[in-house]
């Protein structure tokens, strides 16, 4: 299932959490060296440049639950149909955010492209929420629930339809910060989930095997969904939600190794980077750092 060739689309989206400057997200990934790095590892790459989103500044909050779900509805389409062309034309779409809402749209774009997907979603977080559990409104709190058809239809319909995948092939990995509610719909939606606990007891190594199983099970392809703030804040800093005791640098690209050897990766989202809140430019460094390791980067190549 791996490709010749990446396509990188950027989406400096920051409605889904209030302006925090992970807008800026795309931008410090680039110039992290993106590009030339994933071309160094044998890729054509070609950048599609940014869909364009609305200034918060510029629009008004109408429902405190779902904090610019029309503008984040009408960016998901957009991001939808050009994840789906990327695809249908034979490469792999890695889409920059911004933040996390951004999945609602590269998820649609995937399911458009393909009859069955398996995520492997790495998060501190859970992303499960609706409209009814969301302590913040935050739609960035929401994307997973919304593949799996759970929330606002403006969330879960976008593309025409519902759901984009199926609980028996969704893994979230790297949780450690789980809201009530959301818990709750974890544990009825059946989706699998490895916490810090599962990781620290079985090794991210046996984590990654079930993991990628899980996914990869009777599916076209898996699609990756990584929020740096799955990795410890000491490594990744430069996110808006930073939550303590994450995964390490090692363990971070050790998943990213497995996930590659297996091969079975069909596009990929890098999310919540935050520039301003980085030091230096080191989450966009380690950003581009896991992707190459996703994309087959070895230690030691085998010749
Ligand atoms: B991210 C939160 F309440 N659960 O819903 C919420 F803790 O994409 C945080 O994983 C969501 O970064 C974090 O607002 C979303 C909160
Ligand atoms: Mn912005
Ligand atoms: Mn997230
Ligand atoms: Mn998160």
């Amino acid at each position: 299932m791996m490709v010749a060739r990446i396509e990188v689309l950027g989406v400096p989206l920051d409605l889904g959490q209030g302006r925090r400057g992970v807008d800026m997200g795309p931008s410090a990934i680039r110039y992290a060296g993106l590009q030339d790095r994933v071309r160094a590892l044998g890729f054509e790459v070609q950048d599609l440049g940014n869909v364009s989103v609305p200034e918060p500044e510029a629009k008004e909050i109408q429902d405190p639950k779902l904090k610019y779900l029309p503008e984040i509805e009408r960016v998901s389409e957009e991001i939808a149909a050009r994840v789906s062309e990327v695809l249908k034309r034979g490469s792999m779409p890695v889409i920059l955010g911004g933040d996390h809402s951004l999945a609602i749209g590269s998820l649609a774009g995937v399911a458009l492209a393909k009859a069955r997907v398996g995520v492997i979603w790495f998060d501190a977080h859970g992303d499960m929420n609706t409209q009814e559990t969301t302590p913040s409104g935050n739609i960035h709190g929401m994307p997973l629930a919304a593949s799996l058809g759970l929330g606002h239809p403006g969330l879960t319909r976008v593309a025409g339809f519902a759901p984009k995948v199926r609980p028996e092939n969704v893994v979230l990995v790297g949780a450690r910060s789980i809201d009530e509610g959301e818990a709750r719909l974890i544990r009825k939606s059946g989706l699998r989930v490895f916490t810090m606990h599962e990781i620290d007891r079985q090794g991210i190594g046996a984590v990654m095997e079930e993991a990628i199983r899980i996914a990869s099970r009777g599916v076209d392809g898996v699609h990756l969904s990584l929020d740096l703030d799955a990795l410890d804040p000491m490594t990744a800093p430069g996110v808006g939600t930073p939550v303590r005791g994450g995964i390490t640098y090692r363990e971070g690209h050790l998943a990213m190794e497995l996930l590659a050897e297996a091969g079975v990766l069909c596009s990929v989202d890098v999310v919540e980077v935050n520039p301003i809140l980085d030091v230096a430019n080191r989450t966009a460094e380690m950003a581009v750092d896991l992707l190459c390791s996703a994309l087959g980067k070895k230690i030691l190549p085998d010749s």
